[in-house]
C-alpha cells in the first residue's frame, strides 16, 4: 500500500475513534500518525520490506502504531480498524466525507437524531429536524445542504497530484524494471493537473510476445486491488486505496502518436485532428496518416512537426491557445524546477511548523537554494501561536546571527502577515518596514460577499510593505472552495504596485489555480513559486508550484524566485536595502 492510502486509513481510524467516544489522546495519536505518514518522503512499503524496526523512529510512532503500519502495508488494512468500522453503519463514513461535517457533528447527528447516511441527513433537513440541534443554525444547515448536493453530483473521486505521483512513481518503477519495456505516464498526470482522476500508462513494446508480457506483468503488480479488464494490449486495474490505472501497449512506430493521444487533453487532441484534416492528413492514436501511409508516429516531435507545429510541453496541452503559439514558433520557454533559487514561504516551530529555523535552513540548502524566507504566522493566527512584534523581532535577531555564520546562503526576515477584517494588517508598519519580504494572506473570516474579500486582498496588495499575496483564492482541493473574489480587481492592484501573486504548491492548495495565473500573467503580474512548508520534507513540494507556473505558461523571468537574491531584492516592492546584524 502506498503512503497516501495508509494515511487515509489512519485518518479514518481517528474519525471512527471520535465517533466511538474514545479518549482524545488515542484520536490524536492516529491523526498525528496520518500526518507523519503523508510527510515521509519515501514509500513506507519499502521500509517495511527492508527494515521495519525503523518505523518507530518516525515522530510519534511507537511500537503499537508501527505494528499497525506494517499490518496495513502487507494486508491493506489493520484489525482494530476493521473491527471498529464494523461497529458503525457504512453510511456514517460517507457522512464524514461531506465538507463541513467533522466526526463531532456526525456523532451528534447519529446519537441525537439517529442519522446514519447522507440520505438520512437529506430527509432530516427537509423535515426541518436539524434546527432543533445545538450548534446547527439556519446558516450552517443551508451550507450543509449545498455540500450534500455537491457530494451527490460529483461521483468521480479525484486524487491530488502529489498523491497520484506516489502511485505512479511506484508503478513506473515496477514496470520499468523490465528492461525491454519503455514505460511512460500520460493523461492528466503528465499534464500535471492539480488533481487526477485516473492514471494512464503507456508501454512501447514489439507486438506479440513482448506486448503480452507487459500486460501480464502489469496485472501481477502486488498493489492491485482489482483487475477491471484485461486484453492483449490493454488492461485496467484499481490500486489498493488508490486510483484506477489504464494501461495501453503500443508498438514503437506508434509510440509518439499514442503518447500524444493518451496525454490529451481531449480538447487539445480535437484541435490537432482539425489541423491534420486541413492538411489532408488523419491523426489517431496509431499515427499521422496520408491515406494508408503513416507519415509520422514514432515520436511526438515528428508528429507535431508534420502538423507544422513545435513540440508542445504537456502542461500546456489544454487548448488554451498553445497550438496557435506552436504554429508561430512562439511557445514560451517554460520555467523549470532547476531555475528556482530560493523558497519564499516556510514556517518553523516558532508557530505551527514542525522543524526549527536551523533545520529548515539546512533543508533549503540541501535543495541547492541560495535563500529562504522564514514566513511564520502573525499573531492573529492564535491557533498556531502567531508571532507578535516582540517574538518576531526575536526571531529576526536569531536570523541575523544565523546569517552571520552562513556562507553563500541568506535567510530572509519575513512574515506571513494576516490580512484582518477590513484589509488592515496584523503588524504595525514600522515592523514591516524592517522585513526583507512580506507575504500577506487571508486566513479568517472569508465572506460570502465578493466585495468584502476583494477589498481585503486589494487593500493588502496596495500596501507599500506587502510583497506578495499568499494562497490568493484560499481553496483547499476537495475540501474548501475558493472564496468569492473579484480576481480582476486584485490583478489590477498587483499590476499597479508590483505586488506578486503566490503559486502555492502545497498539494492540497495548488493556489493560484493555473487558469487564473495565466490570466494574471497576461496582464503583467509576476509570481512567486512557494511550498508553504510546515516541515522540512514539505520543501520538496516546489515541483508542484512549478507545475502550476508551467501550466500557466510562465517563463523564468515571470517568477521572482527563479532569479538570484540580488535580482529579487531589486524587484521586490519594498526595496529597503538589506541590513545585516544591527
Ligand atoms: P482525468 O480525468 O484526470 O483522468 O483526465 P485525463 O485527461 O487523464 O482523461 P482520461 O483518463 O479520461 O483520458 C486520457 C487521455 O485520453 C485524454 O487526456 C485524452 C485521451 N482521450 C480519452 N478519451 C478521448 C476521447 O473521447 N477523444 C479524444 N480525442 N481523446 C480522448
Ligand atoms: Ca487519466
Ligand atoms: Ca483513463
Ligand atoms: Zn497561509
Amino acid at each position: 500500500m502506498e503512503n497516501p492510502a495508509i494515511a487515509a486509513l489512519f485518518d479514518e481510524m481517528a474519525d471512527l475513534l471520535e465517533l466511538d467516544g474514545a479518549l482524545v489522546f488515542r484520536v490524536r495519536a492516529y491523526r498525528n500518525a496520518a500526518r507523519v505518514i503523508r510527510d515521509v518522503g519515501s514509500p513506507l512499503r519499502e521500509l517495511v520490506e527492508t527494515d521495519p524496526k525503523q518505523l518507530t523512529e518516525l515522530p510519534g510512532i511507537g511500537k503499537d502504531l508501527a505494528g499497525k503500519i506494517q499490518e496495513t502495508v502487507t494486508t491493506g488494512d489493520f484489525a482494530d480498524h476493521r473491527d471498529l468500522r464494523a461497529k458503525f453503519p457504512p453510511g456514517l463514513l460517507e457522512l464524514l466525507r461531506i465538507q463541513g461535517l467533522g466526526p463531532k457533528r456526525v456523532k451528534q447527528l447519529y446519537d441525537e437524531l439517529h442519522l446514519a447516511s447522507p440520505d438520512d441527513l437529506r430527509a432530516a433537513i427537509a423535515q426541518g429536524r436539524l434546527v432543533e440541534l445545538r450548534g446547527f443554525g439556519q446558516r450552517s444547515v443551508e451550507k450543509l445542504q449545498e455540500q450534500l448536493e455537491k457530494a451527490g453530483a460529483t461521483a468521480e473521486r479525484r486524487f491530488l497530484l502529489a498523491d497520484a505521483e506516489q502511485w505512479a512513481t511506484a508503478l513506473l518503477k515496477y514496470l520499468g524494471a523490465e528492461k525491454r519495456l519503455r514505460v511512460e505516464a500520460a493523461g492528466s498526470y503528465r499534464r500535471r493537473r492539480e488533481t487526477v482522476a485516473d492514471l494512464d500508462i503507456l508501454v512501447a513494446a514489439e507486438p506479440g510476445e513482448a506486448a503480452g508480457d507487459a500486460v501480464t506483468r502489469f496485472v501481477r503488480y502486488p498493489e492491485i486491488q482489482e483487475v477491471l479488464a484485461q486484453g492483449e494490449t490493454k488492461a485496467s486495474v484499481r490500486l489498493r486505496g488508490g486510483p484506477q490505472v489504464d494501461l495501453r501497449v503500443v508498438s514503437p512506430e506508434e509510440h509518439g502518436a499514442a503518447l500524444m493521444y493518451f496525454t490529451g487533453s481531449k480538447q487539445h487532441n480535437i484541435e490537432l485532428r482539425k489541423i491534420a484534416q486541413a492538411k489532408d492528413l488523419k491523426l489517431s492514436e496509431y499515427g499521422l496518416f496520408r491515406g494508408e501511409r503513416r507519415v509520422a508516429g514514432a515520436t511526438e516531435e515528428e508528429v507535431y512537426a508534420e502538423l507544422g507545429l513545435d513540440w508542445i510541453p504537456p502542461e500546456l496541452r489544454e487548448a488554451r491557445g498553445e497550438i496557435e503559439l506552436a504554429a508561430r514558433h512562439a511557445l514560451p520557454d517554460l520555467v523549470t524546477l532547476d531555475h528556482i533559487q530560493g523558497e519564499l514561504h516556510a514556517h518553523t516551530n516558532a508557530t505551527d511548523g514542525k522543524a526549527s529555523l536551523e533545520e529548515m535552513v539546512d533543508g533549503a540548502r540541501k535543495l541547492g537554494y541560495r535563500y529562504l524566507a522564514i514566513t511564520d504566522h502573525s499573531k492573529r493566527v492564535t491557533m498556531a501561536l502567531g508571532l507578535d512584534e516582540r517574538r518576531l523581532r526575536e526571531q529576526w535577531a536569531q536570523i541575523d546571527e544565523l546569517n552571520a555564520r552562513l556562507d553563500g546562503f541568506t535567510v530572509l526576515k519575513s512574515i506571513e502577515l494576516d490580512i484582518l477584517d477590513h484589509g488592515e494588517l496584523d503588524l504595525p508598519d514600522d515592523v514591516l518596514a524592517e522585513a526583507d519580504y512580506v507575504v500577506a494572506s487571508l486566513h479568517y473570516g472569508a465572506s460570502k460577499r465578493e466585495a468584502d474579500n476583494t477589498k481585503r486582498l486589494v487593500t493588502a496588495a496596495l500596501h507599500p510593505h506587502v510583497d506578495a499575496i499568499g494562497h490568493p483564492t484560499g481553496q483547499l482541493l476537495g475540501r474548501r472552495d475558493p472564496y468569492p473574489l473579484d480576481f480582476d480587481e486584485l490583478v489590477a492592484a498587483c499590476v499597479d504596485t508590483g505586488c506578486l501573486l503566490e503559486l502555492n504548491g502545497s498539494p492540497e492548495r495548488m493556489d493560484l489555480p493555473d487558469h487564473l495565473a495565466a490570466a494574471a500573467a497576461a496582464r503583467g503580474v509576476r509570481f512567486v513559486c512557494s511550498t508553504d512548508a510546515h516541515a522540512v520534507s514539505h520543501l520538496d513540494a516546489m515541483r508542484y508550484a512549478v507545475s502550476i507556473a508551467r501550466r500557466a505558461g510562465l517563463t523564468k523571468s515571470q517568477v521572482a524566485n527563479a532569479g538570484s537574491l540580488a535580482q529579487l531584492r531589486k524587484e521586490l516592492k519594498h526595496r529597503s536595502p538589506y541590513r545585516p546584524t544591527q
